[in-house]
């Protein structure tokens, strides 16, 4: 069997569905292996740029729980991965990057795109070695299935993370013999939980406490379980706050929903978590000064425990919690386990109301204008189109913040965010992944800023490519809107290299797709946003979407490191709707 060949019977084994990636001298090899041998199972899928390939591949791993897999050439093509490795190592994403080197008998001698670090060329194991979980180059054919599985044990073992797998071209073609009998044949098999925590002090901790308090991390969805902790949570009534990261994955027309933690989250849940709950326990987080900052003082006066995989970033984030290494799902067993020894219902919480800040519009003389379309009233206007079942991706910015700050999910829909590195325009190729991967049914929708739009938008292309029914809603502010926000705020209002000419989002999204093929949309008032929304989610065939939203009236975000202690709040009447409840539970969790 060829390297090459013995790569995609691997990934086939273990039901990978798609190697996002661009194509190039260093790679094709593996994509003609996919060509002749992925069949119904395994695809390939051409990304626009390396960047967005290695963006699907993180996201399908962070949201449908699978090993993400992406490719690229050396070079160029290795580079621009490099970005989406790091998000997956920041963020503790599994995936398996397959970076193609310069024949080996080129190396260090003028061979193309070089990265082999001789004589003064790129380094790519070292780039790699810097940024991944794990960094492999295969030299000598002999060892590959054992550079394979080690490579695929790391990304898996949690915390999980990327690893980088280089291949001189020349090696491609070589044999390497059939799969070992041992070899693992499905990916649970690689991903190492470790044990179960003791959680007896934590429960009984819980059972005395008056004013307990959960924070819900995104390592939940990762570890698969969501599920299992949205029953626990309501066994024990234990009232729920999650992070800007899984906003949305505890449900939030439940009463035991508290409310966001975090950066853009709820005043109510800062000062609940400030000056009244006694017992704070965090899962899933490595609790980052995005997440933390606008509560830390609670670390200090509340009795807090800290679960979590990476016990060792815990220990310098809250070193006064306790702080308990494990994976959430076995987490989640050790406290039901705990908890059926002895069972209990938590306090519940007396008087407690979900605030928001109130809108603060930004009146300056150089703003667009005073009337006119800001993010909160599109924001309301979007909040009756949400799907009911899919996922919601954000992107870096004040859209993102203001969406989660005053938006209210249905059950079926939660949400990611890039925040490990925080890259804009992720939400745009990460939803080629995430819709790839729904259930029939499941809608993908974008929020993103024009900054973001022009980094990645055209990824918008892929997605085209492959009909995927996601709607991209672009919030068109002619403005690297955070960034103007902070210079207003830190620098005196000198506004420098963050704003820029209006680009003409739709015209744009108009060249990338005949209007069978992708339907766009620009809505500058309420009405014309509530229409447009009315006329997408009424084609007859699901279809992907670009709805530009030209926003010209300026806000500050409801951005906690932006605004007083004192801000202006409001108290957020719950969703009245009853949502309804997706028949299946999703895939994931
Ligand atoms: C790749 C990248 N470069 C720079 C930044 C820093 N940054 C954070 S938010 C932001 C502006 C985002 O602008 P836009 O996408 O238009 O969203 P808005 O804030 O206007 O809603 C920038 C430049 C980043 N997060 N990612």
């Amino acid at each position: 069997v060829k390297l090459c060949d013995a790569l995609v019977t691997a990934l086939c084994t273990w039901d990978v569905r798609h190697v996002y990636g661009v194509s190039g001298a260093n790679i094709e090899h593996l994509h003609d292996a996919i060509n002749r041998l992925g069949g119904t199972t395994l695809r390939s899928v051409l990304a626009r740029s390396e960047v967005g390939a290695a963006y699907m591949a993180e996201a399908s791993a962070r949201v449908h729980g699978t090993l993400g897999v992406c490719c690229a050439t050396s070079g160029g093509g290795m580079m621009n991965l490099a970005v989406g490795v790091a998000e997956a190592r920041a963020e503790a994403v599994p995936m398996l990057a397959i970076v193609g080197q310069t024949p080996l008998a080129l190396e260090g001698r003028g061979g193309f795109q070089d990265s082999s670090g001789l004589v003064r060329t790129v380094d790519a194991l070292g780039l790699f070695g810097a940024i991944a979980k794990h960094v492999a180059r295969v030299d000598d054919v002999a060892p590959f299935w054992d550079i394979l599985e080690s490579a695929v044990r790391a990304a898996m073992t949690l915390p999980s993370g990327p690893a980088v797998l280089l291949v001189p071209r020349d090696l491609f073609d070589l044999e390497v013999g059939l799969m070992p009998v041992d070899f693992p044949r499905s990916l649970d098999a690689l991903r190492e939980r470790g044990p179960a925590p003791d959680l007896t002090r934590l429960g009984e901790a819980l059972r005395r406490a008056e004013r307990p308090v959960l924070i819900w991390g995104t390592g939940v969805r990762r570890s698969g379980a969501s599920q299992e902790l949205r029953e626990l949570v309501r066994t024990l009534r234990l009232p729920t706050v999650t992070t800007m990261g899984s906003f949305g994955d505890f449900p939030h027309d439940d009463p035991l929903f508290l409310g966001v933690a975090g950066a853009a989250g709820h005043p109510s849940v800062h000062d609940y978590l400030r000056n009244q709950a006694d017992v704070v326990v965090s899962l899933g987080t490595e609790l980052p000064v995005m997440v933390r900052g606008p509560f830390a003082s609670a670390f200090d006066r509340a009795r807090c425990f800290a679960i979590d995989i990476s016990a060792d970033r815990l220990c310098h984030a809250v070193p006064q919690a306790e702080i308990i290494p494990a994976d959430p799902l076995m987490a989640v067993r050790a406290l039901r386990a705990a908890w059926e020894k002895e069972p209990f219902v938590c306090a519940p919480v007396k008087a407690y109301e979900l605030s928001r800040y109130e809108v603060q519009h930004v009146e300056s003389n150089d703003s667009t204008a005073v009337e006119g379309l800001g993010a909160t009233a599109a924001l309301a206007v979007l909040q009756e189109f949400l799907p009911l079942r899919g996922h919601l991706l954000l992107d870096a910015g004040n859209s993102a913040s203001t969406a989660i700050h005053r938006l209210w999910l249905p059950p079926g829909l939660p949400s990611s965010i890039a925040l490990g590195m925080g890259g804009m325009g992720y939400s745009i190729a990460a939803a080629v992944a995430v819709q790839l991967g729904a259930r029939q049914g499941e809608r993908t929708l974008v929020l993103c800023g024009d900054g973001a739009f022009l980094m990645l938008g055209l990824e918008i292309h892929t997605a085209v490519e492959l009909r995927l029914p996601i709607l991209f809603v672009v919030f068109n502010d002619a403005k690297h809107g955070m960034c103007v926000t902070r210079q207003r705020l830190l620098f005196e209002g000198r506004i420098e290299a963050s704003r820029y000419s209006s680009a003409q989002i739709a015209g744009i999204a108009q060249g990338l797709g005949s209007p069978d093929s992708l339907w766009v949309g620009r809505a500058s008032t309420p009405d014309e946003l509530d229409g447009l929304l009315r006329a997408y989610q009424g084609l007859e065939e699901a279809l992907p979407g670009v709805l530009e939203v030209c926003i010209t009236r300026e806000e500050l975000p409801p951005f906690a490191p932006f605004l007083s202690a004192d801000a202006p709040r409001v108290v957020a009447a719950r969703p009245r709707r009853r949502w309804p409840v997706p028949p299946q539970a999703r895939a994931t969790s």
